[in-house]
C-alpha cells in the first residue's frame, strides 16, 4: 500500500515515521509512507497556503488551490482521498479493516481554524478520531495511518490482530506474565493450568465480563 499524507507540519511525522512497527513496515516494503508539505504546492513567493475567512470571523483558513495542486499531482485511479476534520464521520476498527485493503491513501490533514469549503470536493470520505477538537488533522492522520498499517498483510501476526479489542465489539481478556505473585496480586490458576479449553472458556467469560462493564454499548451491537 501506498500513503501519502498533505500536511502543512511535515516534521510532526518525524517521531511516527522513525519508531516501531511503522518504521518495521516501511522498511520491510509492505508499506510507503510520503509526508507532502502543502505549502510545496503554492504559488505564492512567500509560499501562502492559508488566508482571512470572508464574512470576518477569526481565524486563517486553508486555501483550496495548493491543496487541489497537490492531490491533482499525487492521485492516480486507484487513489482514495481522505479528508481529517472534526465534521468527518467517527473512525472506527471496520474503517480500519477497509481502508487496510485500499491501494492508495491520500489524506489531508485539516487545520483547526478551517479550510476554504471547496477542499470537501476533493475528498471521497471525511473521518474525525473522536469528539474533541484537535489543533490539526495531524496527530488525527497518524492515528488512522497506524491502525490501518498494523492491519496490512505481514505486518504483524494475523492471529494478534483477529484477537484484537473491537473485534465481534468484545474488549480484549486481561494477560498476565512473569512473576505469578506479584505483590500479592496473582495470576489467575486457570492460565497456569495448561488446560486449553478451561483457559479459552475463562479468556471469553472475561472479555464479556470486561465488556459488559465497561462498554455496555458495545453489545448492543452484537
Ligand atoms: Cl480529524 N481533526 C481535528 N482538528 N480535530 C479532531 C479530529 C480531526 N478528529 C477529532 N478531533
Amino acid at each position: 500500500m501506498k500513503i501519502d499524507i498533505l500536511t502543512i507540519f511535515p516534521n510532526m511525522f518525524d517521531g511516527f515515521l522513525s519508531e516501531s512497527i511503522i518504521k518495521r513496515a516501511i522498511d520491510k516494503g509492505l508499506v510507503q509512507i510520503k509526508i507532502h508539505n502543502i505549502r510545496d504546492y503554492s504559488k505564492d513567493k512567500h509560499k501562502k497556503v492559508d488566508d482571512y475567512g470572508f464574512g470576518g470571523g477569526k481565524g486563517m483558513v486553508l486555501m483550496p488551490e495548493p491543496i487541489f495542486d497537490a492531490v491533482d499531482d499525487i492521485k492516480t485511479k486507484d487513489s482514495k482521498v481522505i479528508l481529517m476534520t472534526p465534521q468527518g464521520k467517527s473512525y472506527k476498527q471496520k474503517i480500519a479493516y477497509d481502508l487496510s485493503k485500499e491501494k492508495h491513501l491520500v489524506i489531508i490533514c485539516g487545520h483547526y481554524e478551517g479550510f476554504d469549503e471547496r477542499i470537501r470536493t476533493l475528498a471521497d470520505m471525511e473521518i474525525s478520531i473522536g469528539d474533541y477538537v484537535l489543533t490539526g488533522g495531524e496527530l488525527a492522520s497518524m492515528v488512522i495511518t497506524d491502525s490501518i498499517v498494523r492491519l496490512i498483510d505481514g505486518v504483524i501476526e494475523e492471529d494478534s490482530h483477529l484477537k484484537d479489542s473491537f473485534n465481534d465489539n468484545l474488549l480484549d481478556y486481561p494477560v498476565y506474565t512473569k512473576p505469578v505473585d506479584f505483590r500479592g496480586m496473582k495470576v489467575p490458576d486457570v492460565l497456569l493450568s495448561g488446560h486449553h479449553a478451561n483457559i479459552e472458556k475463562f479468556r471469553k467469560e472475561e472479555s464479556l465480563k470486561r465488556t459488559k462493564e465497561r462498554r455496555p454499548d458495545l453489545l448492543e451491537k452484537r
